[in-house]
């Protein structure tokens, strides 16, 4: 059963720091990404990651290979512990990724299929499928696929076989936590916990999916 995944975008460095203090005891990861990082500095990876947890920096990187490769650098260098980058700029940009995560010790993570309706135009079925099977040949850590789509999260299972599947849309997006957490390893979960009224509540509850 999957870990649980805070996805921090909120905007402010204090309510980020206040958030996962709350939240923490029942999380495996942080991941933050651009809204928090433009509010409050790549800085912010230094008190977040006070708490102990991995830290997932999702940048989506979508560059040539040498730009992929220098923003990947800066954030291993920033203490972050994985990196998420698009399939869509092919494998040689996903390639300097993984080999940027591999130098620093850490994670990459490929998005396949994304979670919102407009992934349906271009981003999923078999673009997402050559992507994931991409993603397996560049030796990424796992993929980026969504939970609001749990039957194409199935299909992409068997493409990437042991690797993880890391997968947002549950909650504010309207994907089945029940549903989703037997198919994948991490659970991403933002709204519905940093906007709850009890963030630390909402995080036990979706914490009880790991069991
Ligand atoms: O396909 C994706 N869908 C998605 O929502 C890929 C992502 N990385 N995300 C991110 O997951 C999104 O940017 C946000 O940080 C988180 C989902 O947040 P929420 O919908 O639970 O608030």
């Amino acid at each position: 059963m999957p870990d649980l995944i805070l996805a921090l975008d909120v905007l402010s460095s204090e309510e980020a720091l206040s958030v996962a203090e709350a939240a923490a005891p029942h999380l495996d990861a942080i991941k933050i990404g651009y809204p928090l990082v433009l509010a409050a500095g790549l800085d912010i990876a230094a008190p977040l990651s006070e708490f102990g947890l991995p830290l997932i920096a999702d940048f989506k990187v979508a560059d040539i290979p040498n730009t992929n490769r220098l923003i990947a650098e800066q954030v291993f260098a920033a203490g972050f512990s994985a990196i998420i980058c698009q399939g869509f700029c092919g494998s040689d940009s996903v390639a300097a990724c993984v080999e940027a995560a591999d130098d620093a010790g850490g994670e990459c993570y490929v998005v396949t299929e994304m979670s919102h309706p407009g992934a349906l135009e271009f981003l999923s079925g078999r673009n997402a499928e050559r992507m994931a099977r991409m993603a397996v040949e560049c030796g990424a850590h796992g993929i980026i696929a969504p939970a609001t789509r749990p039957e194409r999260v199935a299909a992409l299972r068997t493409i990437i076989g042991e690797r993880k599947i890391l997968s947002p849309g549950v909650g504010a997006q309207g994907g089945d936590p029940a549903v989703i957490a037997p198919l994948i390893d991490g659970m991403i979960v933002g709204r519905s916990i940093y906007t709850a009224e009890d963030p630390a509540e909402a995080a036990r509850a979706y914490a009880a999916y790991r069991r």
